[in-house]
């Protein structure tokens, strides 16, 4: 179906045919655009941006570009047209048909991951409020309201199902998902790496390969889902994903070619030097990657997970790519390294079901060092001895078997004390963020980038680098 634009909510699912969830939608549109306003971008209120807005949903020509104020944005409902007969790829209801509709038994459980889903859009808006402030060019500007845009397109996603099929209390979900905030004392948002600050664009580069990479990742899971409007929402969502980690991948990488290109200039790699002339130090990228990507990690739940299993068993949540496996009923077992709880490591078989969050952790880990390897390609390239790296993924967990177990960023155990002398070597320490904070000034002239960011190698929609993509007005 195509998308209706001359609608107060632009959709494809037809939602006038519903007159009690057309007015149950518009009672939460302004209630939407008042969080935007209050918790959303804080900067550049008046710019016209540059901004890419879905007109149709399948693979080719589904967008246009035009300058847009940001709260005229069209956030809308957008699902991905039907597949014809599409059965069940999972579980124990392998093959049967889809469900057009929420099972009453499985009605908790779905909302729960809805509302989890749902949680992470609008949080990383309110992470990212402040970013606009020190851009460091109009090009990433840009992309830092785009990405945040489309956020706010996945939390109508999550909203239209919560309204469609859950009755009163999906409409009760919904006003909450605008009442917890990121970092809120009293109501935070669900799951933690959505309450940290993200007060650089260090961070935001980073955020947006790991993080948003653990959203394609789910996303991926939950397109399997046999609740077939989740999956058509979550097919339409990776769609946009993919951008944001173009965002994560290719900031990383600018930032790496300008530090290597300062090194090379001053034929040193001494941290305290690269910093000098405005660049980041390599250690200190791998500090935070030490930092998000252990977060990330978090995302994905327990190793062990009776949760994880009922997901998969019940055809709720499938693995990503679903079917690029052999087994779709996941009947084997899988081995873990387990902390024995006295300093160190045992093996466990477990059923593969209940080891479901593992096994797409270990997908992600494979998937996030891919990058790693080619920003080792440039350092190697420039001549440079140095090599970024993952941290082992028992290296600082708060969730699962790892959660609280002291490990060096290798994964081998260590004492608390040597973790307390020690953790600065591995994390962010305040003097690292305060040195990166001190060089995000606001660059905001068409084309000019900021000291530590090399310019991208080409611009958005076929424009140049140097197009003027935010109109500061
Ligand atoms: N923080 O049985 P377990 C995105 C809780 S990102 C706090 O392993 P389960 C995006 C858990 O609730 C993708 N608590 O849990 C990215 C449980 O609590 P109870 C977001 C956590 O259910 C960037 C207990 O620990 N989508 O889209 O198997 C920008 C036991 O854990 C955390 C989804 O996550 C945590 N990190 O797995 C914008 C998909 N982890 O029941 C957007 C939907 C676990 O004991 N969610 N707990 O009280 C899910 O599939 C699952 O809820 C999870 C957790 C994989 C997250
Ligand atoms: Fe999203
Ligand atoms: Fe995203």
């Amino acid at each position: 179906m195509a998308i209706d634009y001359h609608e107060r909510i632009p959709n494809n699912v037809g939602i006038s045919d519903n007159r009690a969830l057309q007015r149950a939608l518009e009672h939460w549109q302004p209630r939407f655009l008042d969080w935007w306003r209050e918790m959303g971008p804080s900067a550049f209120r008046g710019a016209d941006v540059y901004l890419r807005t879905a007109t149709a949903v399948d693979d080719k020509g589904w967008a246009s570009y035009g300058y847009v104020n940001m709260p005229e944005y069209r956030w809308g409902i957008f699902l991905a047209d039907p597949v014809p007969d599409r059965r069940i790829g999972f579980g124990d209801a392998l093959g049967e048909p889809v469900w057009q509709q929420v099972p009453g038994e499985h009605r908790s459980t779905l909302r729960r991951l809805i509302v989890t889903q749902g949680d992470t859009e609008p949080a990383s808006v309110e992470q990212q409020r402040r970013l606009g402030l020190t851009c460091p060019s109009l090009y990433d500007l840009r992309n830092l309201f785009q990405v945040n845009v489309e956020e706010g397109r996945h939390l109508w996603a999550m909203v239209y199902l919560l309204h469609a099929y859950f009755g009163r209390d999906g409409r009760e979900e919904a006003e909450e998902l605008l009442e917890r905030h990121s970092g809120d004392r009293d109501k935070p948002r669900i799951l933690t790496t959505f309450n940290e600050p993200i007060e650089d664009w260090l961070s935001f580069f980073m955020f947006t390969y790991f993080t948003d990479r653990d959203g394609r990742f789910q996303l991926k899971g939950l397109a399997e889902s046999a609740f077939d409007p989740l999956s058509r929402s979550c097919r339409f969502m990776l769609t946009e994903e993919a951008f944001h980690m173009f965002v994560g991948l290719s900031g990383i990488t600018r930032l790496i070619k300008r530090t290597l290109e300062i090194m090379k200039a001053l034929r040193s790699d001494d941290p305290a030097a690269v910093r000098n002339a405005g660049a980041i130090d390599l250690p200190t990228v791998q500090r935070y990657i030490n930092f998000w990507f252990s977060s990330a990690l978090d995302l994905f739940g327990a190793e062990i997970s009776s949760n994880a299993a009922t997901y998969f068993a019940t055809g709720l949540k499938g693995r990503p790519d679903e079917a690029r496996f052999e087994d779709h009923r996941a009947m084997g077992r899988l081995r873990l390294e387990l902390p024995d709880g006295k300093g160190g490591v045992i093996q466990e078989e477990v059923t593969m079901r209940s080891a479901m969050n593992e096994v797409m952790r270990s997908l992600y880990v494979k998937d996030c060092d891919i990058g790693v390897q080619r920003w080792n390609r440039l350092i190697r390239e420039a001549g440079w001895d140095f090599r970024l790296a993952l941290p082992s993924p028992r290296f600082r967990r708060s969730v699962g078997a790892w959660a609280g177990v002291a490990t060096d960023s290798d994964g081998n155990p260590i004492s608390a004390e040597t973790w307390h002398a020690r953790q600065d070597d591995w994390l962010p320490a305040g003097q690292d963020r305060a040195f990166v904070a001190s060089l995000m000034q606001r660059v905001t002239e068409p084309g000019r980038m900021a000291s530590w960011i090399a310019p991208p190698e080409g611009g958005i929609d076929n424009l140049p680098a140097a197009y003027e993509y935010v109109r500061l007005n």
